[in-house]
This record gives structure tokens, C-alpha cells and sequence, in this order.
């Protein structure tokens, strides 16, 4: 009776510590990202990021889907990396 205790609260931290590792999705806007060339500067300065897990960018919406692992990096970081590529993105950068 003990030990399945103690098990089921081992499987309990484990779930706890999976939750607070969890992924998010950014969808920012960049006005100025007009044709493929611009998406793939913004596509590998996005992808050298730690915690970055995926991009998929879509040049006629002007818009960039980022899917990121939210305790490594924030959604404001993501923001001033593609800043950083020349390209303003829209809204402008929010302190979180
Ligand atoms: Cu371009």
C-alpha cells in the first residue's frame, strides 16, 4: 500500500515537472517580410535560437509562426531576434 504511494506520487512530479517544460505558439507579424529571401533570414536567425523548436513562415500573410519551448525563451526574445535581422514586427516588442 506504501510503495504504490509512493509510486503514484513519483508519476505525479514527473507530469509536474513535463507541464512546466511546455511548448508555445507565436504568431508575429512582420510587415516588411515580403518575399522568400527575407523568410529564410528570419527563418535561420529563428532557428539558431535555443528553444525554438519550429518555424513556419507565411510571406503573403506576413506572418511567422514560431513554436517554442516557453521556459527557454519568451515570446519578446523571439521579437527582438527577428529585430535583430533588420525586420520590424508588429505589435512592437512587449515587456512580459
Ligand atoms: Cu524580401
Amino acid at each position: 500500500m506504501k510503495l504504490t504511494l509512493s509510486v503514484t506520487a513519483a508519476v505525479a512530479v514527473l507530469l509536474a515537472s513535463a507541464a512546466i517544460a511546455k511548448e508555445a505558439t507565436a504568431n508575429i507579424t512582420v510587415p516588411k517580410m515580403d518575399c522568400d529571401s527575407c523568410a529564410v533570414v528570419i527563418k535561420r536567425a529563428l532557428t539558431k535560437t535555443a528553444g525554438v523548436k519550429s518555424t513556419a513562415i507565411d510571406t503573403d500573410k506576413r506572418l511567422v509562426k514560431v513554436v517554442y519551448e516557453d521556459s527557454t525563451v519568451s515570446e519578446a526574445q523571439l521579437h527582438q531576434t527577428i529585430e535583430k535581422t533588420g525586420f520590424e514586427v508588429k505589435p512592437p516588442v512587449k515587456a512580459k
